[in-house]
């Protein structure tokens, strides 16, 4: 395998990205390292010369997807460490390579590619933990109830061990056919609320990771395949299904190539209110014109995250003799290559949350120089909520320039069971709720309430329970005025 020649300079930022990458990396051994910081989003940036780099400029990423196999091909990981920012694992991370046997989960094969990517400054898509395909043997002779748990077992066991490690997860994969009904599956066979509870088990199990939907031909808008994907997606947001992100698998090949419309589909995804993404981007004979189109499509939506190549040579990919990527077997960069990077380069549009606040003075009005009323501060928060009834409490999970996530835990105080509850906070100025789960939102500014989801309404006495929430804003201040009341 040739290598490719060194390359121009990377830009500072992303050396210092490398940096970061590599201490991160070190962390990795020791403990479970968190999902690594994203470059801050500047159109006013000099173009970038690589891949990452001008897809960085708009808060973008650009990824690869990776076997185990290509851990030892320099050639392979010269151009993964110099254009790729983000990394999936081709077949390691499926249900039947991390659970070959009921409740014993095998993370070798997923954890050598997670190990490489972040050591490399990339993020991670987990790809995938329910899908017709590619099952644990065992799950051969399950059905009904049976199955269904062991789904439930296995998006739980997969998902415990990558908790805050990963930036998104295909939680589900490929569950439509063509004419934009189910596909038929054991798993759909469990019932038709099996994709709700995959998206509801993954949220509990790790709130920190982006939960994604992942499929192919939903690129074309009036395709019936993707009206179908779409109105799950609506009913899932109308519901309060936790879902965050849909995956465009963008395979262009055979009969499928890129539609006129395909910028139409990935920003009537974002409307409603998820993130979009090309997870596994390859185009028969790497047509400049469809590669540069789809990616102009994605750089003109605001939430479409990032491009995903499913591999990076022509010999990397599941249809090889088909030459479908961004470069050669000789590992040299085709016209594609260019035509992606430029469109890339030329983004107008920046991803939400990526751009850095202002950098205007702190205004220099002068602190009223009343002085403080003299009432000793209480040293317990106040009570929220009925005496006898609920509380809310508030922690932050975790801060980011531009937003948060918090957390409220729900506790019953009272004896008896609650049946119900609503949480009230209110936000700060600026800030706004992108996503709720384990429990339902009414407004996304200001006084917010949050009531209970279908599930984790009823509360022993005693007992207590969490949801979690999104906010976008330029200041982190927690929100105030909790109150809980039930039902
Ligand atoms: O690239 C993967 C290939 O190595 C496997 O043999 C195949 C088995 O199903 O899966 C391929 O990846 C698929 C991905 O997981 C889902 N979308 C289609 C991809 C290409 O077949």
């Amino acid at each position: 395998m040739n290598d490719v020649p060194d390359r121009a300079r990377r830009r500072s930022r992303s050396a210092v990205r490398l940096l970061l990458g590599g201490a991160c990396a070190l962390a990795v051994t020791v403990s479970s390292m968190a999902v690594a910081t994203f470059a801050r989003a500047d159109l006013s940036d000099p173009p970038g010369t690589t891949l990452k780099a001008a897809a960085e400029r708009s808060g973008r990423y650009f990824g690869a997807a990776m076997g185990g196999d290509r851990l030892t091909d320099q050639g392979f990981l010269t151009i993964a460490n110099r254009e790729f920012d983000m990394m999936t694992a081709v077949n390691e991370m499926k249900p039947d390579a991390t659970e070959p046997n009921p409740g014993q989960f095998d993370f070798r094969a997923g954890d050598a590619i997670y190990n490489w990517a972040t050591q490399h400054g990339m993020r991670v898509r987990g790809h995938t933990l329910a899908w017709h395909a590619q099952q644990p043997r065992f799950w051969g002779s399950l059905s009904g109830s049976a199955l269904r748990q062991a789904m439930i077992d296995h998006i739980n066991g997969v998902m415990a061990h990558y908790r805050g490690k990963l930036a998104y997860w295909d939680v589900v994969n490929e569950a439509f056919a063509e004419n934009g009904s189910r596909r038929s599956s054991n798993l759909q066979s469990t019932g038709n609320d099996w994709i709700e509870v995959a998206f509801r088990t993954a949220r509990a199990a790790d709130p920190s990771v982006k939960l994604c939907y992942n499929d192919y031909n939903i690129e074309n808008w009036t395709y019936a395949k993707t009206q179908g994907v779409y109105n799950m997606i609506k009913d899932f947001k109308a519901r309060g299904v936790p879902v965050d992100c849909v995956g465009l698998q963008t395979h262009f090949t055979g009969g499928s190539s890129l539609p006129s419309n395909f910028q139409t589909t990935l920003s009537s995804f974002a409307a409603l209110g998820v993130d979009v993404a090309l997870t596994e981007a390859d185009v028969t004979n790497a047509s400049t014109s469809q590669y540069q189109g789809l990616t102009q499509a994605c750089v003109n939506v605001p939430r479409c995250v990032g491009v995903t190549t499913w591999g990076i040579r022509d010999s990397d990919s599941w249809r090889g003799n088909e030459n479908p990527l961004l470069f050669d077997r000789n590992s040299n960069p085709k016209a594609a290559y260019g035509a992606v990077r430029d469109a890339l380069n030329a983004a107008s549009t920046t991803v939400p949350g990526t751009t850095a606040p202002p950098t205007t003075a702190p205004p220099t009005t002068t602190p009223p120089t009343t002085v403080p009323p003299t009432t000793t501060p209480p040293t317990t928060p106040p009570a929220t909520g009925q005496p006898g009834t609920c509380t809310a409490t508030y922690r932050m999970v975790n801060s980011w320039s531009g937003g948060f996530q918090g957390e409220v835990t729900v506790t019953n105080n009272g004896s008896t069971t609650l049946t119900g509850w609503t949480v009230r906070l209110t936000l700060a100025g600026g800030q706004t709720v992108a996503n709720v789960w384990n429990g339902v939102n009414t407004g996304t500014s200001g006084t917010v309430g949050v009531r209970n989801a279908d599930y984790n309404g009823s509360l022993g006495a005693n007992a207590s329970t969490t949801f979690g929430f999104l906010v976008n804003g330029s200041s982190n201040a927690a929100p105030g005025g909790l109150s809980c009341t039930s039902p």
